[in-house]
């Protein structure tokens, strides 16, 4: 077995701009040869998305597709579109979460039914209605990858509605790897640490957040999109065709410290 993704293609959703952990991902993908497919929400990124695979070597071959993954006829269109294209896909990357910045800070018991339904529609539930959608494309097998975060594990300041969306996001990857297991398709989540993102932006505290990392993780520097995106290699090739339902922390080790 070798670690090539030579001659596999993979969806990458939640390219913002070159600091995405998706970008991450995609780097890491391509260098391991795969051919690759961008999906972006906001019109207005699709020439950042554009502009920056084609700073990859190849990467005149990649497609683009615009997905919002809170219409439901527009995820359903995006991948018969794709099917359409290419035919069969090995594997996905879901790198996609929002909340409403009001509801990023301050006393969680205030949080909006509106707010709360936000968050989990496009942070949780996408995960559910973009699988259903590839899955027949994936009839190889492969990987599913998606983010997510310690704050679903425990509470993590400021978080708030988020946390409780990703705690949902966790348990839906294993219910999830149970409905797609018999069809060969592994689903993973990586529990990466703090990066500053586009969404991180304008986010409270994030250098003193940074600077705990830096003290107390065991590794004692911040996460990048890098380590994120090797691990995602990882789990989207045969090397991890054992594991499934699981979540991998990549961030520092924080994670086990009390
Ligand atoms: P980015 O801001 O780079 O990416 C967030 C992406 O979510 C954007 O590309 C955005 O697309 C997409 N998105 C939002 N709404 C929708 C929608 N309705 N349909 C489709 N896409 C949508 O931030 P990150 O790279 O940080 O975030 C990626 C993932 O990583 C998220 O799940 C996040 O929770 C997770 N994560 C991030 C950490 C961090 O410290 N940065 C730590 C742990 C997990 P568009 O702009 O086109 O709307
Ligand atoms: C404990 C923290 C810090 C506090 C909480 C931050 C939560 C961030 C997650 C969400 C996804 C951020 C978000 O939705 C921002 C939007 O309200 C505004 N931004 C946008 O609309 C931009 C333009 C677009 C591109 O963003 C999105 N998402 O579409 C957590 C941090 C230490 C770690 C972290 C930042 C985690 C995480 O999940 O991202």
């Amino acid at each position: 077995m070798n670690m090539s993704l030579q001659g596999r293609t993979y969806v990458v959703m939640g390219v913002a701009n070159k600091r995405s952990i998706a970008w991450g991902i995609a780097q890491s993908l391509h260098k391991a040869g795969a051919r690759l497919i961008f999906t972006y929400a906001a019109e207005r990124f699709e020439k950042s998305v554009r502009d920056l695979a084609a700073t990859l070597e190849g990467g005149e071959e990649s497609l683009f597709y615009q997905c919002d993954v809170t219409d439901d006829e527009n995820i359903m269109e995006t991948f018969q579109q794709i099917q359409n294209d290419v035919g069969v896909i090995h594997g996905l990357a879901h790198c996609i979460a929002f909340a409403n910045k009001e509801e990023l800070k301050g006393d969680f018991l205030n949080t909006s039914r509106d707010g709360f339904l936000t968050a989990h529609n496009i942070s949780s539930y996408s995960l559910t209605a973009v699988s259903r959608a590839v899955q027949p494309l994936m009839s190889e097998g492969g990987g599913i990858v998606t983010l997510t975060y310690l704050g679903g594990e425990r509470v993590v300041p400021n978080y708030n509605v988020m946390g409780v969306a990703k705690a949902s996001l966790d348990a839906s990857v294993k219910y999830l790897a149970e409905s797609l297991g018999k069809h060969g398709i592994r689903v993973n989540a990586i529990s990466a640490g703090p990066i500053r993102t586009l969404s991180a932006k304008g986010v409270g505290d994030f250098n003193s957040i940074l600077k705990d990392i830096e003290e107390r993780a065991p590794l004692r520097r911040p996460t990048t999109q890098e380590e994120v995106g090797d691990t995602a290699y990882f789990l989207l090739s045969d090397f991890s065709r054992g594991v499934t339902g699981e979540m991998i922390h990549v961030d520092s080790g924080f994670h086990i410290i009390g």
